[in-house]
């Protein structure tokens, strides 16, 4: 099944409150901004974006059972259930919207956690996910700052504030966030 971008807006719109659609759409906007500002598919990039939270909003026992019974990383169990929703959300876009581009059902899974040797639809999506015009958090001027002029300083600076947070938390920290920072630390020029 391969749906329309209307029918697809129309059916993730319907599964989540108003607020989450809002940031979806602001999601949307600055993906699409940020592709085309850094040489991206803005088309396939707004597509990751309108999908990258349709699981957000499903019941955890739920997301832990697709977590189990696709075979996802079982250490995804052992770390904070806000990263279920990113793997989870590919599946979906995969099994029920009929996404198949590889790169668009990537950036879903990773939009979260990020990862190593990240593509650049990740990088968009991970950093539109952080600085959408509806977010508002402690550095999230800074990071608008920096996208302006490099995507992986920006995203590190995202990684870097919820690391922070989680520190801050004494909360467990997902190894693809550190490997993911730590690599776009590696190849800034
Ligand atoms: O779904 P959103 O709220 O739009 O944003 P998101 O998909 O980036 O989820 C972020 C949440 O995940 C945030 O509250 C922090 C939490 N989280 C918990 N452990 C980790 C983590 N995020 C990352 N990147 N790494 C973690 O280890
Ligand atoms: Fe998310
Ligand atoms: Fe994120
Ligand atoms: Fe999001």
């Amino acid at each position: 099944m391969n749906r329309s971008r209307e029918a697809i807006i129309e059916a993730v719109r319907s599964q989540m409150p108003a607020k989450r659609w809002d940031h979806t759409l602001g999601v949307m906007t600055t993906s699409v901004k940020l592709a085309e500002q850094y040489g991206g598919d803005p088309v396939r990039a707004e597509l990751a974006a309108i999908l990258h939270d349709v699981a957000k909003y499903w019941p955890i026992d739920r997301l832990e059972r697709v977590v189990r019974e696709q075979h996802m990383p079982a250490i995804l169990l052992e770390h904070d259930k806000q990263l279920w929703h990113a793997p989870v959300g590919a599946f979906v876009a995969e099994n029920d919207f009929g996404i198949t581009d590889p790169e668009v059902l990537d950036a879903i899974r990773y939009h979260t956690s990020g990862r190593e040797q990240m593509t650049l639809m990740d990088k968009i999506v991970c950093l539109a996910d952080y600085m959408e015009p509806g977010r508002d958090f402690p550095g999230v001027n800074n990071i608008r700052e920096l996208a302006k002029h490099s995507l992986e300083e920006a995203l590190i600076a995202g990684f870097d504030s919820t690391i922070e947070l989680l520190v801050s938390k004494k909360k467990r920290i997902y190894p693809l966030t550190i490997l993911a920072r730590n690599d776009l630390i590696q190849h800034l020029g």
